[in-house]
């Protein structure tokens, strides 16, 4: 049975066409007339790059539509790049009389986002920008070198996966880079981390025969299955460890030489592995966005706070300036690493 979608009925008021736009899950999977799904594979100033999607995951890259939503829906949201993300899963109706190079079409709706990975405004605090939604990986890559290994980072990642209910990957990049003495600094952080459950990977993106590596190997195997995000700091190699996978679209990578400190890759873009997958490449993010958490609920995102809060004397406890703190004591006895809690502090304070 095939039934029109409310939203495109002509009677509807313009402030219930702008709310309508997304539609409730119960009703998404609804056949539209002469609509198709599809999924955004890119988002532009005043246009999105969507391609269908037959079944979830089913996503056909060759098939690449110009996407624009209709005018009324833009203004509340004002741009295109405010309303929809990478990653969102829409329905979108042919739009006949526009076919040139690429097939036209209006995005006429989009699904509830499961989730999604978002970066501070550089001016605005409280601002943040969505970057890709629906996502099942988030890859948090870094680099051993060039730039610095940053764990403050990697632990405001996990703080965001868990919020976001993402399920985490430690990727360290570059080993080849790596040198006795920060083995000796980094590898103790690694074993924690993997102590606390977190999948932990280290490999280097510089080699072409990736099945030389075995934890290259295990990263195909995630791939795989779903849609991963690749985020972490600019020159990391997210880029350079997607290309391993062939990409429908290979991805840029700057050469070391002229690299400047500027971002090689510069929107998010939604690619399929012949390797099997989907990823989103991503800019390197300075701020990633922790969005609204209170902060007697920032400890509970620190998995190995839980063993030991029922010592704080307060259920608030914000483990900082507490007397009695069953995670500060903790720390004192080694059974929460020490970098872990000054992370913590960190956001705390931010
Ligand atoms: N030594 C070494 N260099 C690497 C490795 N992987 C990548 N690189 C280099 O690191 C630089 C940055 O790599 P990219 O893949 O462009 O990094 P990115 O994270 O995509 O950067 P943005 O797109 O700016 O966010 C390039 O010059 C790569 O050749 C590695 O395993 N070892
Ligand atoms: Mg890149
Ligand atoms: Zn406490």
């Amino acid at each position: 049975m095939t039934k029109k979608r409310p939203i495109s009925r002509k009677d509807w008021s313009a402030d219930e066409l702008r709310e309508n736009f997304t539609t409730p899950e119960t009703e998404w999977s609804r056949q539209v007339e002469g609509a198709f799904a599809a999924r955004v594979v890119e988002v532009h100033k005043g246009y999105a790059f969507v391609s269908s999607e037959k079944k979830l995951h089913a996503i056909d890259m060759h098939d690449v539509w110009l996407g624009t939503v209709p005018r009324r829906f833009l203004l509340a949201k004002k741009s295109t790049r405010k309303l929809l993300a990478v990653g969102d899963r829409v329905w979108c109706e042919p739009d006949a009389h526009r076919q040139k190079e690429l097939p036209h079409c209006r995005i006429m709706s989009n699904a509830p986002r499961h989730n999604v990975l978002a970066r501070s405004d550089s001016r605005h605090k409280t601002m943040s920008h969505i970057i890709a939604s629906n996502i099942d990986h988030l890859i948090i890559t870094s680099a051993f070198a060039k730039p610095p290994l940053d764990f403050t980072l990697i632990d405001r990642y996990l703080v965001g996966a868990a919020q976001q209910n993402i399920a985490p990957l430690l990727v360290f990049n570059k080993s080849d880079l790596l040198d006795e003495g920060q083995r000796q600094a980094y590898m103790p952080r690694l074993a924690n981390y993997r102590r606390l459950g977190y999948r932990v990977l280290v490999v280097q993106a510089l080699s072409q025969d990736f099945q030389a590596q075995a934890d290259l190997v295990a990263l195909q195997k995630i791939l795989a299955q779903g849609i991963a995000v690749f985020s972490g700091n600019s020159g990391v190699g997210k880029s350079s460890l997607i290309n391993l996978f062939m990409p429908l679209i290979p991805q840029a990578v700057a050469a070391e030489l002229s690299r400047s400190g500027q971002h090689t890759t510069t929107y998010a873009s939604l690619l399929s592995l012949q390797t099997g997958g989907y990823v989103i490449d991503t800019p390197g993010i300075k701020k990633f966005s922790l969005g609204e958490i209170p902060p007697a609920q920032l400890g509970n995102f620190f998995i190995e706070f839980a063993a030991q809060t029922d010592k704080c004397r307060y259920r608030s406890c914000l483990h900082d300036r507490e007397a009695v703190c069953g995670v500060k004591d903790a720390v004192k006895t080694g059974d929460i690493c020490a970098a872990r809690y000054a992370s913590y502090l960190t956001l705390l304070a931010q």
